[in-house]
């Protein structure tokens, strides 16, 4: 029965950016996805994710009932049952290999739904485990830690004030095609080219050419994990020159002056054969920099993802502290949300707390209660005690989307257990023996709670379920709520009155209850009430300074000890023999457009027209090794190999490859037609999970050393796939 079509206000949950939306729908059905140009924030901005929404949204492939590994099928089955079996399952685990045996592992979207955020630290803690990963190890961690150790909490990030900069100095991020990271800032291309209208200068320094290099004033290839020693430089510069002015900030930090002492070896002569920046360049930059009247340093996945990723993010703040423009405006600022994310991350424990147990196998250290995940496959494997048995995926595709995902799908491969709380049947979830599909996107209320707390400016949007949907469905946080409760009440004795009373607070508080709690509580002081009489979101003013409240009598300790213990590792890299780019090349990753990761690529009108899983390669190395554009090179590192075309161009820097991560997919056993016929291959077969930041164990995604070689050399007609080797 068709039913009139309507438009209505909404909020994207696909990214940071969190756009406004117009949608046109009947109330079951996207019929159409358009910027909302009344949005303060996003002022009609959307990308092709935004528009393919409502391709997800229609899919009649995304799953919408419980799915159980039947042999080699799947059979549908209700809730009750589905809940059940899958908490019985998970406690029995625990019971005979102990509570570490089940891991959780959260992906990329239960960041941005507050209801996946408060319901999944539920779960885990009512499992009672300490095998919790999530991608924060495969992403911003550094940042984080950056933060945690700065100003004493991981939830608070310094946020590029976009709109009234003068001067930004961009290091591996790629705004224009993310959309800004760590940075919410849609319409960020118009942002950034106001930026150079008002005279304001842009910089970036990117192994790659990228969309917003070409954008900028100057761009400068850096060789891929060198971020470190690039700022060590420019701060060794402002010492030297006396542009070292932190003015008001001055009294609120501690330990400055060591700076100097830590980078004085590293002068821009010492520093540029390592990053490839010449000397000149990287003095000039420091001095434009501090120059500035209001400048800020910016950096997101290429300054974490990597070797140095705690240094480099770090450093990107010192070099914000050292010029004053920290927490001033045009600087780097902190967002005033109306949701206190900080706050709510000291409740529920997720803020605080670096090292305090570490992994059985490799030790690398816990972060806000989590294990770096790039030793999730190596915890699967190793037998003895506290091996992890069991996993529940999380809205997550670790298949495709962790270091050495060829380990990491035998890994998987090999569970006793694995239970997915997905709504496709894909690369990961195809390995579970359950599939929880809760509902999606416009079928439940939404508020952005960790874009707003990372915007560049202070709005507020919430925006309430558009579609109905079928019968009987769960939302994220209710099934995780059901898996919380039954896995307690299937410990019996005690835990299960604590299960009995986990689920009536958890029913007597959703999302929407919480939510309205904590707008309360928040800054702003808002009620949910008012947030619904806006529907295209209500504007709180740009940012605004705001350390003294979020530092309190606390100072900086400019010089971390962490950070000061990771240093000589830093020193070793500055007087390491500079690399022969023609003897060693290293990968990198890229963003496109229209991806979304690993995840939408079953969305038609992402995938159709050009390829979108190619490698690119400088001409220098391309004729030095042979490779033809267009045609299939074979990409080898020691984890395995992959066979994807060509594209030779000067985009990117000699020495570098650049293939863009979410491909892969064709696999046996998934339920993703379009996808399929589209699969690429998986970056991350290439990608090493010994490969970290050592003082982080964050993965590092960037920088690995790979061979590439023509492939129709080693025989023609190869596959398309991966072929994932050891
Ligand atoms: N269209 C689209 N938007 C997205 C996503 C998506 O998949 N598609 N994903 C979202 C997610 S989950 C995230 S975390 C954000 C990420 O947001 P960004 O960080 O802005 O995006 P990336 O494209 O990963 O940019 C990283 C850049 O670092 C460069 N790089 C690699 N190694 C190094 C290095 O060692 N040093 C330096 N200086 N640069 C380096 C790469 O060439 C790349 O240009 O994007 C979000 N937005
Ligand atoms: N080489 C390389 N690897 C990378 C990166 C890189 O730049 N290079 N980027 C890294 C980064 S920054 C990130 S964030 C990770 C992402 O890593 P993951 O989060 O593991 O991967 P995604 O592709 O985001 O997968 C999201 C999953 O959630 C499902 N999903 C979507 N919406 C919902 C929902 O509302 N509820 C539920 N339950 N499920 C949902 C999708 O079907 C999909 O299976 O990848 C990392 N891996
Ligand atoms: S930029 Fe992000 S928030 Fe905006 S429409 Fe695209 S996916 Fe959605
Ligand atoms: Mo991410």
């Amino acid at each position: 029965m068709a039913m009139a079509s309507r438009t209505d206000a909404a909020v994207c949950m696909l990214c940071e950016a969190i756009c406004g939306l117009e949608v046109d729908h009947d109330g079951r059905r996207v019929h159409a996805i358009r910027g909302d140009p009344n949005d303060p924030l996003s002022r009609g901005h959307v990308c092709p994710k935004g528009v393919a929404l409502a391709d997800v949204q229609n899919d009649p492939e995304r799953l919408r009932r419980p799915l159980l590994r039947n042999g080699d099928g799947w059979k549908e089955i209700g809730w009750d049952e589905a809940l059940g079996r899958a908490a019985t399952a998970l406690a029995d685990v625990q019971r005979r290999h102990g509570r570490d045996a089940v891991a959780v592992y959260s992906g990329n979207p239960t960041a941005h739904s507050p209801g996946a955020l408060f319901f999944g630290q539920m779960l885990a803690d009512a499992l009672g485990t300490r095998s919790r990963f999530s991608t924060v190890s495969l992403d911003g961690l550094p940042r984080q830690l950056a933060s945690f150790e700065l100003y004493g909490n991981q939830a608070l990030a310094p946020v590029p004030d976009l709109d009234r900069t003068e001067y930004l100095l961009v290091l591996g991020a790629n705004p224009a095609v993310s959309n800004g990271s760590a940075m919410a800032s849609p319409d960020v291309v118009r942002r950034l080219k106001d930026l150079r209208a008002r005279g304001g200068r842009l910089v970036v320094i990117d192994p790659r050419r990228t969309e917003t290099a070409k954008l900028a004033d100057e761009h400068h290839f850096m060789r891929p994990g060198t971020d470190a020693l690039l700022l060590a430089a420019l701060l060794h510069v402002l010492f030297a020159e006396g542009l070292v002015r932190p003015g008001l900030l001055a009294p609120r930090l501690e330990g400055l002056g060591e700076v100097r002492d830590l980078v004085a070896p590293f002068s821009p002569e010492r520093a540029a054969p390592q990053t490839g920046i010449d000397a000149a360049t990287i003095a000039r930059l420091a001095r434009d920099f501090a120059a500035a009247p209001r400048a800020a340093c910016y950096g997101r996945l290429g300054t974490c993802a990597q070797e140095f990723g705690g240094l480099a993010s770090w450093l990107i703040d010192v070099a914000n502290l050292a010029t004053g423009n920290l927490d001033r405006e045009g600087g780097a600022m902190f967002a005033t949300p109306a949701v206190d994310l900080p706050a709510v991350a000291r409740w529920v424990g997720l803020a605080g707390g670096f090292g305090r147990w570490r992994t059985r196998v490799r030790g690398l250290p816990e972060f806000g209660g989590e294990l770096p995940v790039a030793a999730l496959a190596e915890e699967i494997e190793t037998p003895g005690p506290g091996r992890i048995r069991a996993l529940v995926v999380h809205a997550g595709n670790p298949v495709l989307s962790l270091p050495n995902g060829g380990r990491v799908e035998r890994a998987l491969g090999s569970l006793e257990l694995m239970v997915a709380i997905d709504v496709y049947r894909n690369e990961t979830t195809r390995l579970a023996d359950l599939i929880l599909p809760p509902t999606f996107g416009l079928e439940r209320d939404h508020y952005p709670l960790m874009g707003h707390a990372v915007a560049i400016r202070n709005t507020a949007h919430y925006a309430r379920a558009l579609l109905v949907s079928p019968p009987g469905s769960r939302h994220d946080w209710e099934i995780l709520l059901g898996l919380a409760e039954r896995v307690e009440r299937a410990r019996g004795g005690v835990a299960a009155v604590k299960g009995w009373l986990r689920g009536a607070v958890g029913r007597a508080l959703p999302p929407r209850r919480l939510l309205a709690l904590l707008l309360r509580l928040g800054p702003h002081h808002l009620s949910l009430a008012r947030l619904e009489r806006a529907p295209h979101g209500l504007d709180l003013g740009p940012l605004e300074p705001r350390l003294g409240r979020v530092l309190g009598r606390r100072r900086i300790r400019v010089v971390p000890e962490r950070m000061r213990a990771d240093w000589p590792r830093l020193e070793a890299k500055l007087s390491a023999p500079p690399p022969q780019a023609a003897a060693r090349l290293v990968l990198i990753g890229r963003r496109a457009l229209r991806s979304n990761n690993s995840w939408m690529h079953n969305c038609a009108r992402l995938v159709s027209g050009t390829q979108g899983c190619v490698a690119q390669i400088h001409p220098d190395d391309g004729a030095r090794l042979g490779v033809i554009a267009g045609e299939r090179v074979a990409l080898r590192s020691r984890t395995g190999e992959i066979r994807v075309p060509a594209e030779v161009t000067d985009d990117v820097m000699p020495g570098v490859v650049s293939v863009p991560h979410g491909w892969g997919h064709g696999r046996p056993g998934t339920a993703i037609t379009t996808a399929s016929a589209h699969p690429g291959a998986s970056i991350n077969d290439l990608t090493d999970d010994g490969f970290v930041d050592a003082l982080s164990g964050t993965a590092s995604l960037g920088g690995v050393p790979v061979e590439i070689e023509a492939a129709e050399r080693r025989g023609a007609g190869a596959p398309a796939g991966a072929t994932a080797r050891r």
